[in-house]
């Protein structure tokens, strides 16, 4: 019999904004854990033919958040003879259901099988078993509805699927797949590229939390018992995506690693593999406020590899705390949890949640003085509380029949989708970007870094960065962002206008002008940030203060003054190269050499900002002109500095 070949598409799709783009980015900061997942249960499928010998699958995926999905073609593929094309739009999120909806419309016009499956549809129909007007829509498509994990059912689903009879919706919810044993999300070196660090996996080492937070969907779709995935297996993935594409940082997306019962197990293969065969893999994981508590938890984790840690933390009122069902949330004990990780070396990362019941303007100003000066978690990330499907507060709304935001493209978090009691439309999103701007201000990041131990430096400093430009550049929530937007101009959703070519690319070049300004007085202000509190070799502190007592004695310094510097610092540290003359000559005019004990560019900044005043107000005569291209020149070698300083740590 001729093998018939099967074109499998795998999409992950993304969310449209405020204008109706598609949100794309040049680069990508978090990869895809679902469409891994899928990924590799695929793989498995195929390299044991457990379709049988007459389909030859070709697997293709597609992160929209960082490809540009090729609609028409793969509707094109669906007229090929001896070929079948089926596309899955996985992972679908509450805010991304929209987005996957059109998607699968224009594929069902084209006649493919297209299969839906994610959160939304699965924590929308956990809890509210009929069938919403948007997903009837579908279903009268053609398209299916997929609720539940599918490790165990995959087979039977894509089988159904070659053989034209998918029915229209499958309910897996109440077949939780065990994970012991269950292929590994695949890390795929291609598609890592599309993101920032290319060396950086996920893997969900078990699934679950047992506790009973009213926002929460996890435990009405993922359930209340934890399930997870044996350590060998943790263990080979590890092995294999590091010697064969170098991964070494991973984010294990587990809700509640805490409570993985197997968590000491996993950490010990862990140990093994950086202390034994000398893999040096790191981890970020998500935990629950109670986790310092748990014998050797923190200290095994550290051990492991852990960096970073995110923790549900949510309010530190503990009325809010109480509204909502987060009872293990203890506001007393934030501090000691914090202390417990950072002790370890670990930092710590804060969700928290702004619009819960007892939150006014002025009491989340003050929960955020009390987060910043009496908690001191080294991240936070902020999000605005949303009634999503598959929580017990949706559920609760709709069966009231409260106001919520009818289009659910709007539920990611940063848009208002609820009228609140106290916090009045318009001023709880301002609240909203208040904290983001008060928790990353120069002067609190500031404290961050100088709190945070050397080690931990450079990874507090570009999750700094990542967050501000999200918020400060891209107006975009960090979890949800990249670097660099891309739009497409004919890529806009159903009722918003395609604009003329002329109208699109003048808007545009606007748009980047100023992306591109932002994006470089954010670096302007990294740099100071890193000047202030970055952490100078032994030989350069030195070297800087034999260069302060030369300054002190004689005024102005010669190339011959630089370099009794260094032969004076070279006393106390041998390994320092003196540089040569020529070298000095250029160096003399370096800002770390000019610039005593602590290093700012607030005189450059004030000399530009003389000239602008200056230039603005016509009075260009009193602008200091000799002294431009000399501050342009420490400006950029600074710049390089910074830069060159910002690569090496990467
Ligand atoms: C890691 C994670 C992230 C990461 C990475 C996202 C990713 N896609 O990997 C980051 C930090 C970026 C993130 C961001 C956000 N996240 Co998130 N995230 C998670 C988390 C903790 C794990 C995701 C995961 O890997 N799960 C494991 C996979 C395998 O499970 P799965 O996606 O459900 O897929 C299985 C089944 O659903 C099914 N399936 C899925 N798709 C398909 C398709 C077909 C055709 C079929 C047959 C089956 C199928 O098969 C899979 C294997 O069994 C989940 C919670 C959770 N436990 O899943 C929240 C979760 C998905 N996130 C959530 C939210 C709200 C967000 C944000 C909006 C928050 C914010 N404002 O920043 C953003 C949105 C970002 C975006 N554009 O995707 C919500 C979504 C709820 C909802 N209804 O929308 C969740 C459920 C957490 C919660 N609070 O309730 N998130
Ligand atoms: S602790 Fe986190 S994962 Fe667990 S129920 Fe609460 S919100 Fe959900």
């Amino acid at each position: 019999m001729a093998t018939k070949k099967v074109l499998l598409y795998l999409i992950k799709p993304s969310q449209y904004d405020d204008d109706g783009y598609v949100v794309r980015h040049w680069r990508g900061v978090l990869p895809s854990n679902t469409l891994a997942c899928l990924a590799a249960l695929t793989e498995d499928l195929i390299e044991r033919k457990r379709l049988g010998d007459s389909w030859d699958i070709r697997l293709r995926l597609y992160d929209e958040t960082v490809d540009k999905v090729p609609v028409s073609r793969i509707c094109r593929s669906g007229r090929r003879r001896h070929s079948m094309t089926i596309v899955c739009l996985v992972g679908v999120q509450t805010n991304q259901f929209p987005r996957a909806a059109d998607l699968a419309r224009s594929f069902r016009r084209a006649g493919l099988t297209v299969m839906i499956g994610g959160f939304h549809v699965s924590g929308y129909l956990a809890l509210l078993p009929e069938i919403p007007p948007d997903m009837q829509q579908l279903l009268d498509l053609g398209v299916t509805l997929v609720k539940g994990e599918v490790e165990e059912t995959w087979g039977e689903l894509l089988s159904d699927a070659v053989s034209g009879c998918l029915k229209p919706v499958y309910d897996f919810l109440q077949k939780k797949p065990d994970l012991y044993d269950k292929p590994i999300p695949v890390v795929r070196k291609k598609y890592l590229r599309k993101f920032v660090a290319s060396n950086f996996g996920t893997l969900d080492c078990g699934r679950g939390c047992p506790f009973d937070c009213s926002f929460c969907t996890i435990i009405n779709v993922q359930g209340r018992k934890m399930r997870f995935r044996s350590a060998d297996c943790i263990a080979d993935a590890i092995r294999r995506n590091y010697r064969e594409q170098g991964v070494t940082f991973y984010f294990f997306t587990d809700d509640n690693f805490a409570r993985n019962k197997n968590f000491g197990v996993i950490f010990d293969a862990l140990i093994r593999l950086r202390e034994i065969e000398h893999i040096p893999v790191q981890f970020m994981m998500q935990v629950d406020v109670q986790s310092w508590k748990i014998k050797d938890f923190i200290s095994k984790a550290s051990r492991a590899g852990c960096t970073n840690v995110f923790i549900g933390m949510e309010s530190v009122n503990p009325d809010n705390l109480a509204a909502v069902g987060k009872s293990q949330n203890c506001v007393s004990e934030y501090h000691q949890l914090v202390q417990a990780y950072c002790d370890s070396n670990i930092s710590t990362h804060v969700g928290y949640i702004i619009g819960f019941p007892h939150d006014t303007v002025d009491s989340v100003r003050r929960d955020l003085k009390f987060l910043m000066e009496e908690v001191c978690p080294d991240h936070a990330s902020f999000f605005l509380l949303m009634p999503l499907p598959g929580s017990v507060d949706h559920f609760h709304m709709l069966k009231r029949g409260e106001w919520m935001h009818p289009d659910f493209n709007a539920y990611d978090s940063q848009h208002e989708v609820t009228v609140h009691p106290n916090l009045k439309h318009g001023s709880w999103i301002a609240t909203y970007l208040e904290a983001w701007r008060t928790f990353y201000s120069l002067q609190h990041m500031k404290e961050l870094l100088r709190r945070a131990s050397p080690t931990n430096y450079w990874n507090n400093f570009f999750r700094y960065l990542w967050y501000k430009n999200s918020i400060q550049t891209e107006g975009r929530h960090p979890m949800m962002c990249g670097f660099l937007r891309m739009k497409c101009r004919t890529n806009v959703r159903p009722g918003y206008p395609i604009l003329s070519r002329w109208d699109y690319y003048t808007l545009r070049l606007k748009e980047l002008r100023d992306q591109f300004a932002s994006m470089l007085r954010l670096l302007i202000e990294m740099e100071e940030l890193w000047l202030q509190t970055r952490h100078p070799s032994e030989a350069e502190r030195r070297v800087a203060e034999e260069i302060a007592k030369i300054r002190e004695r004689y005024g102005q310094l010669k190339v011959s003054d630089f370099q009794a510097a260094f032969q004076r610092a070279k006393s106390h540290c041998p390994t320092l190269q003196v540089p040569s003359k020529l070298t000095l000559f250029w160096a003399k005019w370096s800002p770390l050499l000019v610039s005593d004990k602590v290093y700012t560019r607030a005189d450059l900044d004030a000399f530009w900002n003389t000239v602008r005043q200056r230039w603005t107000e016509r009075r260009i005569f009193h602008i200091p002109f000799f002294m431009v291209p000399l501050n342009f020149f420490r400006d950029v070698q600074l710049s390089l500095l910074f830069l060159f300083h910002m690569s090496r740590a990467l």
